[in-house]
């Protein structure tokens, strides 16, 4: 159960990150399917945006002791539903993507994660600079330790 789930729109960045934490150099595709990592669940943008598929992300994240809701930090329109986070009956936590781009804009990341329900801290990280990949990795280690 010290699985963590990663949720968000497609091209969010939840892949990239996902290496970053890994320190894996391998180019990143698009994701097709649900997939188990060690330690971590990688899941496709689709099934945070079409609500017919709600249900295998709920069945997933009962595997996952916790969620990573991932918001782009770019793209900061509204994509995923008011409380999309509260309906997995997990602890949460917030990431916001891309800041390393002149066009990021982290506050309005961060209100749209507020909007989504995320009840834990929000992270602010690039996956190309590494820039608060090592504050995240370190919180996700800690949190591991005490479970
Ligand atoms: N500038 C910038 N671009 C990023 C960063 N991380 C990812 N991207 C870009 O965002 C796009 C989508 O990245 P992915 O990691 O595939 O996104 P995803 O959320 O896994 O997408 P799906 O698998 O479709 O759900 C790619 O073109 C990446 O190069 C980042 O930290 N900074
Ligand atoms: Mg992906």
């Amino acid at each position: 159960m010290r699985q963590v789930m990663f949720v968000g729109a497609v091209g969010a960045g939840k892949t990239s990150l996902i290496h970053a934490l890994e320190k894996k150099e391998q180019q990143v595709a698009k994701t097709q399917a649900i997939m188990f990592h060690d330690g971590t669940i990688d899941t496709p943008g689709e099934y945070a945006q079409m609500p017919r598929l709600y249900s295998a992300l709920m069945v997933t994240a009962s595997q996952a002791s916790l969620i990573a809701v991932v918001q782009d930090g770019i793209r900061t329109g509204p994509v995923l539903p008011p409380g999309f986070a509260t309906m997995f009956a997990r602890q949460s936590i917030g990431i916001i993507t891309k800041i390393d781009s002149p066009e990021a804009r982290p506050e309005q990341a961060r209100v749209r994660l507020l909007e989504s329900g995320v009840s834990g801290p929000i992270f602010a990280v690039s996956a190309f600079t590494g820039e608060g990949i090592e504050t995240l990795l370190k919180f996700l280690e800690r949190r591991c330790d005490n479970e």
